[in-house]
């Protein structure tokens, strides 16, 4: 239950914008709870409107891995926009960006930066269609690549054919050129591309699911997905958006040693600002205006206090952090596991490094269908037990929680005790 003071702002905020959030999942509807308005967060901590301290496992869905205000982070944006805030014209910052970016994913030979995850996964499809002058595209159940239109949609009857709007306002026309198939089914790859090689653009898929809880992909699902779209001269594209730099420095792709043809990526990379981007192969690429014929463009991309936010970002993740991300995420995973155990409820937790869920469902998730076993109702009641206890816990069966290096083993045992009392209290 959030403070009164929060409750009081819901109110205020509902009148002007809808919900009286930003964005929908902030408004805890699924877990029938009302939100806590932050007022301001520190480290591995959230302070809410009445001041009360949370420990913070959303970390702004995933950007704060290095914790909450970080001292370099705030001191390179201060002096960033004491030189002015966005010019509207290219920077040497901007380039030092993608220079590091390359540096990260050997698998991208020329980027773009954009200002948010959903237009990095827009424009990649966009330049995928570009290039290979094909519509269809493949997604996956469960998988979220942002909100264009194209990307709003759900499997229709014909699962192999045409894809329905997932949202209201997608126009059937635009979801029919959008294939949804099972994540991790290897053997509908195979079926789709043996049927509709010629006609796919693109495959876009997160390389470790962190939008329908997390799901890992099984061994061969994204070396299929690699090989086929080579095979068929499809454009594969990996959205790292909420996996890059945080399940390793370099994504999903370098834990995995793959190269896809796009990279898009976001939230962590841009160091908590408005900041994201999208690059691969040099061929594909050169595609993008003003060198080719696919149109994108951004009057605030690649803005220069984003970029310094950034740079100060990556600079910061060496090794050690994912090796003490690592520590964390395994000794929080056995303990949520055991919590389970002790209190015999049905649940499992999935975990890729320091990105974690805790589903209540028998498990393992390997696909959406697995997922939506979950008892999502258990847990909103753990989700309001965790939040009694200063657990600042994704306010969705469906969502990634993480764990940033600010946090310490004394907050993870703290969890985890907390945890144990939510599971036995939400039964
Ligand atoms: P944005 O447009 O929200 O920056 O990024 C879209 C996006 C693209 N790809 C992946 C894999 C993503 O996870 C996201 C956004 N993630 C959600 C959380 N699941 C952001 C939180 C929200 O929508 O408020």
């Amino acid at each position: 239950m959030s403070d009164p003071k929060s409750v009081a702002l819901l109110s205020r905020a509902e009148r002007v914008i809808p919900g009286g959030v930003n964005s929908p999942v902030r408004a805890f509807r699924s877990v029938g709870g009302k939100p806590v308005f932050v007022s301001r967060a520190e480290g591995a901590y959230l302070y809410g409107a009445d001041g009360a301290k949370y420990t913070d496992y959303v970390g702004s869905w995933g950007p704060m891995i290095l914790g909450h205000a970080h001292p370099a982070i705030v001191e390179a944006i201060v002096s960033a926009a004491k030189n002015g805030t966005s010019y509207g014209a290219p920077t040497e910052g901007e380039i030092r960006f993608a220079e590091k970016v390359i540096e990260l994913y050997p698998s991208i030979e020329m980027m773009r930066a954009v200002s948010s995850g959903t237009e990095a996964c827009m424009a990649a499809i966009r330049v995928a269609r570009g290039f290979t002058g094909r519509e269809a595209v493949v997604k996956f159940e469960g998988c979220y690549h942002g909100h264009a239109d194209f990307l709003l949609v759900k499997a229709g009857s014909g699962a192999l054919t045409f894809g329905v709007p997932d949202s209201a306002g997608v126009p059937a026309a635009t979801a029919k050129a959008t294939i949804t198939l099972a994540y991790n089914d290897l053997g509908a790859l195979d079926e789709l591309f043996a049927a509709r090689g010629k006609e796919i653009a693109a495959v876009i898929v997160e390389p470790v699911v962190g939008n329908m809880g997390v799901v890992p992909p099984k061994p061969g699902f994204l070396e299929k997905i690699i090989s086929l779209c080579k095979e068929h001269g499809a454009v594969s594209i990996f959205d790292e958006v909420m996996t890059g730099c945080r399940v390793a420095r370099g994504g999903m792709q370098e834990r995995a040693g793959l190269r896809p043809d796009l990279t898009c990526l976001g939230k962590i990379v841009g160091g908590g600002m408005p900041l994201a981007a999208y690059g691969g192969r040099r061929e594909i690429m050169e595609k993008i205006a003003p060198l080719g014929p696919v149109y994108q463009a951004g009057t605030l991309s690649g803005n220069p206090v984003a970029v310094s936010a950034a740079l100060a970002m990556l600079e910061r993740l060496d090794a050690s952090v994912y090796a003490k991300l690592e520590d964390l995420g395994a000794r929080l995973e056995r303990g949520l596991a055991s919590a389970l155990e002790k209190h015999r409820v049905e649940g499992c937790v999935q975990r890729v490094g320091s990105m974690i869920t805790l589903f209540f469902t028998k498990g393992p998730v390997h696909a959406f269908g697995d997922a939506v076993q979950s008892d999502a109702k258990r847990f909103g009641r753990w989700h309001g037990e965790m939040l009694s206890r200063g657990q600042y816990w994704p306010p969705s069966q469906y969502e990634a929680a993480f764990i940033g290096a600010a946090h310490t083993e004394a907050d993870i045992d703290a969890t985890i005790a907390a945890a144990d009392e939510a599971i036995a209290k939400s039964a």
